[in-house]
C-alpha cells in the first residue's frame, strides 16, 4: 500500500511536532550545521562521520570547525541530548529522515566523484524504511538524482521513491565563515523526486530555514550548479579586467567602483585565483555531460582563473627583477594560505600552486595565517612579525581582517631595504605603502 495521505499528514505532523528522529550523514562544513541547527529546532539528531576523532569531539560537546557560533549550538544541543554523533548507520534504521552531507569532488580528469555519496546510499539502503526521508544536499551534476540515487535506493530496499518513501534533492547553499546564518536566512531549493516528496522535505526544511522553494529535483541540480558557475565566471571576468587593466596601466578598483554604479552591473573582485570546495568544482559538474558547445565560456572562466596564480608569480619575479633583489636569496612573506577571508578553510586555495612554485624556484619562503593551519610546504611563521623579518617581499594571499589595516611603518623596520608588496586582494593603501618606501604592485593597479 503506497504512502497514503493519512501517513502523509502524520508525517507533516511529526515533522511540525519536531519530534521526528533526523539523522544526518557527513559531518564535515555542510553536515555540522544542519544537524546543529535541526537539533537546535528540537528535533533529535544522529550525526554519522566516519571519522572517529570528530565523532569523539562532537560528543564532548566540542565543534572541530572554526565556523562562527557553530561550537555553541553544538555544544547547548550535545548537552540538551538533542544531538549525538555516531560512526555506526544502523542509527539511521531508527530515524524517519535522513540528509546526505558527504563530499562530491572531481577526480583528476575533472570527473565528478561520486564514490562517498554511492558508499554512503548503500549504507542507508540497508537501512530504510518504508514512509522514510531522504534527502541529498552534497552538491551533484545533473541527473544524479533519478539516474543514481533513486535506481540505487529501490534496488537495496525493493521499495519505490515518491510510493514507499521520500526522496529529495536539497543543496547547501551555505558559505563556510557565515555558515549558520546563511543556512536560515538563504532561501532554500527544495527538488523532490516527485511532488509528495517535494512536499513533505519542504515541511521538514520550514522548521529550520525561513523560505523554503518547492520545485523537482532534476531543475534544482542544474540551478545550484548555475549559481556557483555565474559567480566563477564573473570572478574569471573581474580577473581579465585586472590584466586588462595592468597593460593600460588604469587602476581596476576604480573601473569595477564606477562600473557597479550602473544599475545593471555587479562585477565581482580579482584576485590569486578561486579556491574553495565549490566554484572550482561545480562549473565542471555542469558541462560535465552536456558539453555546451565550443567556444565554451564555462570552460574558458575555469581556464582563466585558474591561471590567476601564474600571473601572481609572474608580478612577484617581475617585482623582485625590477628591485634588483636576487630571486636566489629573496624571502618571500606570503600573508594568507586560506582560500578566501576570515576562514580556516584552505581547500583548493590558491596559495597552493603559489607557494609551490616559489619554493620550487628557489625563493626562501614563509607562510603567515592568523586562521588556517595550512602553510603549503612553505616555513610556517608564528606571527606577523616572524613571518616579515628581513623579508624582500610581502605576498598578500586571503584579505583576513588582520591585514585589513597592516602596520606598514613597523613592518618597513623590520623588512630588508628596498621592501616590495605584492598585494592580490588590493587591501593596502597604495599611497601609504609608497610613502613609506615600500614598491607597491597590486593586481590590477596602475604600475609603480
Ligand atoms: N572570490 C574572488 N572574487 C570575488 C569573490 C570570491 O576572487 O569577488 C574567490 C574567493 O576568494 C574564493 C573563491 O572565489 O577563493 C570562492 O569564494 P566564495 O565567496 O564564492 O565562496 P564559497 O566558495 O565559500 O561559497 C560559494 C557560495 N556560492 C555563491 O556565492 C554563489 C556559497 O553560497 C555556496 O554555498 C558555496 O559556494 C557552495 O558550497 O556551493
Amino acid at each position: 500500500m503506497s504512502l497514503s495521505k493519512i501517513k502523509e499528514k502524520n508525517m507533516i505532523e511529526t515533522i511540525n511536532e519536531q519530534s521526528l528522529p533526523l539523522a544526518v550523514v557527513g559531518s564535515g562544513y555542510v553536515g555540522l550545521p544542519t544537524a546543529a541547527l535541526f537539533a537546535d529546532a528540537g528535533f533529535q539528531v544522529v550525526a554519522i562521520d566516519v571519522k572517529p576523532d570528530l565523532v569523539n569531539a562532537i560528543n564532548d560537546g566540542n565543534c572541530p570547525l572554526k565556523e562562527p557560533g557553530l561550537n555553541e549550538l553544538i555544544s547547548r544541543n550535545v548537552y540538551a541530548g538533542r544531538l549525538k554523533a555516531t560512526l555506526s548507520y544502523d542509527t539511521v534504521a531508527q530515524s524517519d529522515a535522513v540528509i546526505i552531507s558527504v563530499q562530491t569532488p572531481l577526480n583528476k580528469n575533472r570527473k565528478p566523484n561520486l564514490s562517498y555519496l554511492t558508499k554512503a546510499l548503500k549504507s542507508i539502503g540497508n537501512n530504510l524504511k518504508k514512509g522514510m526521508i531522504v534527502v541529498v544536499s552534497s552538491t551533484v551534476p545533473p541527473g544524479t538524482m533519478t539516474e543514481r540515487v533513486k535506481p540505487t535506493l529501490e534496488a537495496l530496499t525493493g521499495m519505490e521513491a515518491e510510493v514507499d518513501f521520500y526522496l529529495a534533492y536539497v543543496p547547501e547553499r551555505i558559505a563556510p565563515g557565515n555558515a549558520l546564518k546563511e543556512f536560515v536566512e538563504s532561501p532554500r531549493l527544495v527538488g523532490g523526486i516527485g511532488p509528495n516528496s517535494t512536499e513533505i522535505v519542504a515541511e521538514l526544511f520550514r522548521t529550520v530555514c525561513k523560505t523554503v522553494i518547492e520545485t523537482d529535483a532534476s531543475t534544482v541540480e542544474v540551478a545550484k550548479l548555475a549559481e556557483n558557475t555565474y559567480r566563477d565566471i564573473n570572478i574569471a571576468y573581474a580577473n581579465q579586467l585586472a590584466i586588462i587593466c595592468e597593460k593600460l596601466n588604469v587602476d581596476v578598483m576604480e573601473v569595477i567602483k564606477l562600473a557597479n554604479t550602473h544599475p545593471r552591473v555587479n562585477i565581482h573582485f580579482p584576485g590569486p585565483g578561486v579556491g574553495g570546495p565549490c566554484l572550482p568544482k561545480d562549473p565542471y559538474f555542469l558541462i560535465y555531460k552536456s558539453k555546451p558547445p565550443r567556444p565554451n565560456l564555462i570552460a574558458t572562466a575555469r581556464k582563466i582563473n585558474d591561471y590567476m596564480p601564474n600571473h601572481i608569480i609572474e608580478t612577484t619575479l617581475k617585482a623582485l627583477e625590477k628591485t634588483g633583489k636576487n630571486i636566489k636569496t629573496a624571502k618571500i612573506a606570503v600573508l594568507g594560505t586560506a582560500y578566501k577571508k576570515n576562514v580556516d578553510d584552505s581547500r583548493l586555495s590558491p596559495a597552493q600552486p603559489i607557494i609551490k612554485t616559489l619554493l620550487k624556484l628557489g625563493l626562501k619562503t614563509v607562510a603567515y595565517d592568523p586562521k588556517c593551519e595550512e602553510s603549503f610546504g612553505a616555513e610556517k611563521a608564528e606571527s606577523l612579525d616572524a613571518a616579515v623579518k628581513k623579508a624582500d617581499c610581502i605576498l598578500i594571499l586571503t584579505d583576513h581582517k588582520e591585514f585589513e589595516h597592516l602596520r606598514l611603518y613597523e613592518i618597513r623596520q623590520n623588512m630588508n631595504p628596498n621592501p616590495i608588496i605584492v598585494d592580490t586582494r588590493r587591501i593596502i593603501n597604495k599611497e601609504e605603502a609608497t610613502k613609506l618606501g615600500f614598491k607597491y604592485y597590486g593586481l590590477g593597479s596602475r604600475s609603480p
